[in-house]
């Protein structure tokens, strides 16, 4: 679809979605080169123009902007353009001159220095249109209202697809979750009782390339149509056109990658909407709602959940903040037991009670201390590990960094999986002094069963050698191997936290060791 260049699984990540050339068929689209003297012309159109508007693109082509729009209207978008609420899914009623049609909804945006606008919808009878059916505001009121109850991501993955499950009436509405290897997740699914759930069932990450993630950033909500829609070209008579590339990521009407395309077939889904979570500035998750029909979505009920992924996204972000003050409140508990062990019966402190203490913060299995190269206490079976985490802290992997973490031992750490390959897991807390000194804590592994969606790396090249998107969706399960739990955020503020307690105890022991000599 781009010129000579084939689609693998390895520049699948940099496929370049936005120069695809061809729009879907339920919209036309106009674009034209800002120019300094005020004239507009047409200098890119969608073929579509003869079915959906009565007028051959031939015709239009060159032409002035308002042989098509009217003056009026091009004024009201040129005011529009400059709004600070204007954005590329900001609908506007246009009057324009052609002998099919007076009026039409339209998006617009500006982007490279040319101005796209797009008319929609042009639907053959029988695409139904879903729309939330109350005014904009009061769909927003409302989902607010439900959203700040939730007190989790997974309580505002449910709020979530119950609500556009109720107002859409997609045949599926999912909330996906991408891990830290972005791998994704259905964390949350509503759908008609007769089709199998999603829900709990993980896909790859090469199922969304890292390009059409970027993009997802800056573009909120996409629909398809319909997959067997046949997507339309877009002419120009712009010179050296052939080197000319449009750019349509911030498009609404843009046709999907074909690979994407071929996904959706092979589940046997026909039309869909999708609404980015986007934390960071980088996507965190996604809506998605898959329709076994063809479906089309109003452009007004789009520019309502463009809205509401910036809602959305923002409350993410806020019950982040509110874990991580509970997780903050919690640690700070802890250290004060913490010290109080440490510090307060300082004849005789119980080294045991500390050991618990800490296993039970960290949810380790074992633990072991050392302070200016001698052990000073320790528990569970891990005494063989020392002298490999002694020469780590020596060699430069270790020695700057305040804590080192794994879940992962085997892949991470691989001297240190060896010999007793039940402990996966380790957190190694390094205490600045000139002979060894650390708290290392220890996880044993812990299998966590992970569903995949059809097995995992499973892509079916057919005769023709080119990649295809996977046929099979069927239910495999895989358990994971050589892991511990995975280290949280909090353990790692923890473990901080517990490091500025040993830092304080080591310098407490270094000054009576001190006194002893004098
Ligand atoms: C895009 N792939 C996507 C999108 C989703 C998925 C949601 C975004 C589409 C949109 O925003 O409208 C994947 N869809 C899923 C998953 C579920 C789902 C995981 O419903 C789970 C329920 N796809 C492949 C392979 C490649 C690939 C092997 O399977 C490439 C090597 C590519 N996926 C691909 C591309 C896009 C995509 C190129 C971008 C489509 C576009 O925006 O043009």
């Amino acid at each position: 679809a781009y010129g000579d260049q084939e689609v693998t699984l390895d520049n699948c990540d940099r496929e370049p979605i936005h120069l695809i050339g061809h729009i879907q068929s339920h919209g036309v689209l106009v674009v034209s080169e800002l120019t300094t003297n005020g004239i507009q012309t047409i200098d890119f159109l969608s073929e579509n123009t003869s079915q959906h508007l009565g007028i051959e693109p031939g015709i239009l082509l060159g032409q002035p902007l308002d042989a098509l729009i009217s003056e009026h209207s091009l004024e009201m978008l040129r005011q529009a353009l400059t709004s600070p609420v204007h954005n590329s899914q900001t609908y506007y009623d246009l009057e324009i001159h052609s002998p099919r049609v007076k009026s039409v909804q339209a998006s617009c945006h500006e982007n490279g220095g040319l101005l796209f606008i797009e008319f929609q919808p042009f639907l053959p009878p029988d695409f139904t249109s879903a729309a939330f059916d109350v005014d904009g505001k009061d769909v927003v009121a409302e989902f607010t209202t439900r959203m700040l109850r939730a007190q989790s991501f997974d309580d505002l993955a449910t709020v979530m697809v119950l609500f556009f499950f109720e107002k859409l009436n997609y045949d599926r509405v999912m909330v996906y979750k991408f891990d830290d290897d972005d791998h994704g997740e259905v964390v949350a699914e509503a759908k008609q009782d007769h089709l199998e759930p999603f829900l709990g069932l993980n896909y790859p990450a090469s199922d969304i390339p890292q390009f059409a993630r970027y993009l997802y950033v800056q573009n909120r909500c996409r629909i398809i149509t319909s997959i067997l829609s046949e997507p339309v070209p877009i002419n120009t008579m712009l010179q050296d056109s052939s080197n000319y590339q449009l750019d349509l990521r911030f498009s609404n009407l843009r046709s999907m990658s074909p690979i994407h395309i071929e996904y959706l077939s092979n589940m046997g889904i026909e039309a869909s909407l999708t609404m980015s979570i986007v934390k960071d500035n980088k996507l965190f998750g996604m809506l998605i709602m898959h329709h076994y029909e063809p479906r089309y979505c109003e452009l007004r009920s789009r520019e309502v959940i463009n809205q509401l992924s910036f809602i959305c996204s923002d409350y993410v972000k806020l019950l982040d903040r509110v874990e991580a003050a509970l997780g903050t409140e919690r640690s700070q508990d802890i250290r004060n037991l913490i010290n109080v062990h440490l510090f307060d019966n300082e004849q005789k402190v119980n080294y045991d009670d500390v050991a618990a203490s800490i296993l039970h913060v960290l949810d380790g299995d074992g633990i072991y201390v050392a302070m200016n190269g001698e052990p000073l206490f320790a528990s569970g079976l891990l005494h063989e590990k020392i002298d490999l985490i002694t020469q780590g802290l020596d060699s430069s992997r270790l020695s700057n960094s305040q804590v080192f973490y794994s879940s992962n031992l085997a892949k991470d750490w691989p001297e240190m999986f060896a010999g007793d390959s039940r402990i996966c897991g380790l957190m190694l807390i390094n205490l600045p002094s000139d002979r060894p000194s650390f708290i290392a804590v220890f996880r044993y592994e812990r299998a966590k069963l992970v569903r995949w969606a059809g097995r995992k790396q499973e892509y079916s090249e057919a005769d023709d050698g080119r990649l295809h998107a996977r046929r099979s969706f069927k239910e495999w399960r895989e358990y994971t191997k050589n892991q511990s739990l995975p280290w949280s955020n909090f353990d790692i503020l923890n473990a901080k936290n517990l490091r500025s307690v040993f830092i304080r105890y080591l310098l407490r022991m270094n000054e009576r060791y001190l006194a002893k000599l004098v």
